[in-house]
C-alpha cells in the first residue's frame, strides 16, 4: 500500500547528506510507488548531484517533491511517514502538527551507516518525544542480517555486470568523459585533503604500472596540483585527470570503470562496495576520533574472509590513508592482492545484496502505523 512520505535532510557540508536522502527518496518513489516529499535546506548541494534541480521553493524531479526546507517552514500537513536523515532537527512547527494529528505520523530518524556492534542493539528502538505524544524510533543502516541494510536500487548489480561484459558501455563511457585509459590500470580518486597524497602518488609515479587516475572535480584538487608543481599532471608511470563532477547516477559508472576506487564520507562508500572492485575508504573524520573505531570495525567485517595476507594489506593501506602509516609502501602490498580483491569484493556485494535498505524501511513504518 501506497504512504506519503516526508524526508528532511539538513546538509551538514560535503554531498553524503544529500547524496543519501535523494537517493532514498528516488527509491522510495520510484521503485515503491510511494509519495516522497523531500525537504532540503541547501538547493546548491542537491543542484551538484542532480543538474536539472533548480534554486526554487518547490519542484518535482525524478519522481519526488523537492521542497526547500526555509525558515519560518511552510504550513504544510505533514505526511504518514516523516524521516529525519542524520538526526537532523524537525522544524517546531512542523513537530507540533505531528503531535495534533489523530493519526500520528511514523517518525524515523535514519541514522549514520556504522559496522560497529552495538548498532545491532540500536535498531528499531523507540524514544518517545519528552513532551508531546509522539515516539521516534531510530533506524540504522548496516552490514548485517539485524540492522537497516544497505541502500541498493533494485537492478544495480545486473547493470553492474551489464556493464561489465559490454565493451561497447565501457569505451562509450570513456569517450563521453574525454579521457583515453589505454590499458592504463584506472583508479578513481574521491577524497578529503589527506597528507598520504603525496606518498601515494610518489609510488605511483616511480612504480612500473601505468596508472592514470580520475579525480573528480573537488576540494582535492588544489593538493593534486601541488604535488605536480606548475607542469602538467603527470610524472614518472603515473597521469592525473581532473574530471567533471558527474550526476549521482553516473558516479557508479565511474566506479564500474575503474579497477580500484578511492572513497570518502558515507553514500560513495557504499556505492564502492556495489562496484565489488578493491577500495580504500578515507572515512569522514569525527571528534575524538571516533571514526576510527568505525574504520576498525568495518574492517574486521570485510576482511574476514580474506587470508591473512590480503586482510593486512587491506587493513595497512586504509589505515595509511587515513593517517597511520605510509601510504605508498601500503599501496605495493595491496595492488599485489588485487585478484583476490576483485574477486572478494563480488561475493562481498553479493553478500550484501540480501538486505535492502528502502524494503526493510518500508516494512519498519508499515508495522507502526
Ligand atoms: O561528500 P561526502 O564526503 O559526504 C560526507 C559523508 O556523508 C559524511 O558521513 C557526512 O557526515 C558528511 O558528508 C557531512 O561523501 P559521500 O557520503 O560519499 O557523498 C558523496 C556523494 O556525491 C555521493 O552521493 C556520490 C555523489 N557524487 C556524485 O554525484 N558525483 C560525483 O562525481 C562524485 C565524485 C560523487
Amino acid at each position: 500500500m501506497g504512504q506519503n512520505w516526508d524526508i528532511f535532510c539538513n546538509v551538514v557540508d560535503n554531498y553524503g547528506d544529500i547524496g543519501f536522502s535523494w537517493r532514498l527518496a528516488r527509491q522510495l518513489a520510484n521503485e515503491y510507488g510511494q509519495k516522497v516529499r523531500l525537504w532540503v535546506d541547501d538547493l546548491s548541494s542537491f543542484c551538484r548531484i542532480c543538474p536539472e534541480g533548480r534554486m526554487i521553493e518547490a519542484q518535482h524531479c525524478k519522481g519526488v517533491e523537492v521542497r526547500h526546507w526555509s525558515s519560518p517552514f511552510p504550513d504544510v500537513l505533514p505526511f504518514d511517514v516523516v524521516v529525519e536523515s542524520f538526526g537532523c532537527r524537525l522544524p517546531e512547527r512542523y513537530l507540533e502538527k505531528m503531535a495534533q494529528m489523530p493519526q500520528k505520523p511514523v517518525w524515523v530518524n535514519l541514522e549514520y551507516l556504522s559496522a560497529e556492534d552495538w548498532v545491532r542493539d540500536s535498531h528499531g528502538m523507540p524514544s518517545p518525544h519528552p513532551k508531546l505524544p509522539l515516539v521516534k524510533y531510530f533506524f540504522f543502516p548496516g552490514f548485517s542480517r539485524d540492522t537497516g541494510g544497505l541502500l541498493l536500487e533494485k537492478d544495480l548489480l545486473e547493470q553492474r555486470d551489464a556493464f561489465f561484459s559490454d565493451p561497447d558501455s565501457r569505451s562509450n563511457f570513456w569517450r563521453e568523459l574525454g579521457v583515453d585509459p589505454k590499458g592504463r590500470t584506472r583508479i578513481s580518486l574521491f577524497c578529503y585533503e589527506n597528507p598520504a597524497l603525496d606518498s601515494l602518488f610518489g609510488a605511483w609515479a616511480e612504480g612500473e604500472e601505468a596508472i592514470l587516475c580520475l579525480v573528480p572535480e573537488g576540494r582535492i584538487v588544489r593538493q593534486v596540483k601541488d604535488f605536480f608543481g606548475s607542469g602538467p599532471l603527470s610524472r614518472g608511470s603515473l597521469e592525473v585527470a581532473v574530471i567533471p563532477f558527474v550526476p549521482q547516477e553516473k558516479y557508479d559508472s565511474l566506479l564500474w570503470a575503474c579497477d580500484v576506487n578511492f572513497v570518502r564520507g558515507e553514500d560513495s562508500f557504499v556505492r564502492a562496495q556495489w562496484a565489488g572492485k578493491p577500495f580504500i575508504w578515507q572515512i569522514y573524520p569525527q571528534e575524538q576520533e571516533a571514526h576510527l573505531k568505525k574504520l576498525d570495525a568495518f574492517l574486521s567485517l570485510y576482511c574476514e574472509e580474506l587470508d591473512s595476507s590480503a586482510a593486512s594489506a587491506v587493513g595497512a593501506m586504509w589505515q595509511a590513508w587515513s593517517g597511520n602509516g605510509d601510504a605508498g609502501s601500503a599501496w605495493r602490498n595491496f595492488i599485489e592482492c588485487r585478484m583476490e580483491l576483485d574477486a572478494h569484493g563480488r561475493s562481498w556485494a553479493a553478500q550484501l545484496s540480501g538486505n535492502n535498505l528502502a524494503s526493510n524501511l518500508l516494512d519498519f513504518c508499515r508495522g507502526r502505523r
